[in-house]
């Protein structure tokens, strides 16, 4: 048996769509799904081509990003109602939220959410996730019975990660999945070789996904398949499809991302199986 089939979910690839983000300004990216209409609509187009889960950031009435409970209970019932998907809110928001209203994100109940295993430098800013943090959303996940994705944007969040299993025990639903967030600048970069310096720090019987930001989409994309891996696409990560082209919208980068998970013999993972393998609840 591959490396890559050996890992849970090897024989299949979970995609994940991250339509929209916290950093891209709907005036510069007009085809941005920032309204619930057109990120209901941009979850749709993304199930038919194979997306398995939406990693969601929200927006307001003008645009911006917003934790706001209540658009986030919303967002989360429109999802539901009107995809198959797996909704995983994101904890991380903007790099200007305060922890407080981070924490708060898990009271709009998701099946999963994103827990970021460290501080970065992000660009020009700081990405701050304090330990004392970190232990917070994992327990207030485990409490809500809430099922993380760790997301790791440079290789010690990994040593992290293994150390808050150590102390704090295993997440809701019992399963470690995690994402590698690579390209960002500050991270760790998006190449082969990091994707394969990370692969002996994953903790075992985890299933790993990968996200290359920017120009890195794509060989994060083929290394991460490669090593049985599963992977992450949309706006929030690239707006850009090919060298001067950008993205029609986050459909085309599923449609594209499910057929080289195909190619490679690991065609997507339907939702339900994904919901199993990761241990979230039935929809
Ligand atoms: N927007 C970034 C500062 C997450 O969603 O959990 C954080 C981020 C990670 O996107
Ligand atoms: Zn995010």
């Amino acid at each position: 048996m591959s490396s890559s089939t050996a890992r849970p979910g090897g024989h299949g690839t979970v995609i994940t769509v991250a339509p929209t983000g916290a950093e891209h300004a709907k005036s510069d990216v007009p085809n941005l799904p920032v309204t619930i209409e057109e990120l209901v609509s941009t979850a749709q187009d993304c199930e038919r081509v194979g997306a398995s889960m939406i990693h969601v950031h929200i927006r307001d009435e003008d645009a911006k990003p917003s934790l706001d409970p209540q658009r986030l209970k919303d967002t989360v019932a429109a999802l539901r109602e009107q995809t198959n998907l797996i909704v995983q809110l994101s904890t991380g928001g903007a790099v200007t939220d305060p922890e407080e209203h981070r924490l708060r994100v898990l009271d709009a109940m998701p099946d999963s959410a994103s827990c970021t295993m460290g501080t970065v430098n992000f660009g020009n800013d700081v990405f701050m996730n304090r330990w004392e943090f970190i232990v917070e959303l994992h327990k207030g996940m485990r409490e809500r019975e809430i099922v993380p994705e760790y997301e790791i944007f440079d290789l010690g969040h990994l040593a992290a990660l293994r150390r808050l299993l150590d102390e704090h025990g295993l997440p809701a639903g019992g399963h470690v999945h995690l994402d590698l967030v690579m390209g960002v600048p500050g991270g760790m970069p998006g190449d082969t070789e990091t994707v394969v310096a990370a692969l002996r720090m994953i903790p075992e019987g985890a299933t790993f996904s990968a996200t290359g930001v920017g120009r890195s989409t794509l060989p994060v994309m083929f290394a991460a398949l490669s090593a049985g891996g599963h992977v992450r696409v949309g706006m929030e990560d690239t707006i850009s499809y090919a060298r001067g082209e950008r993205v029609k919208d986050n459909a085309q980068l599923v449609a594209r991302a499910a057929g080289i998970a195909r190619i490679a013999q690991r065609p997507p993972l339907p939702v339900d199986e994904v919901r199993e393998l990761l241990g979230v609840r039935a929809g």
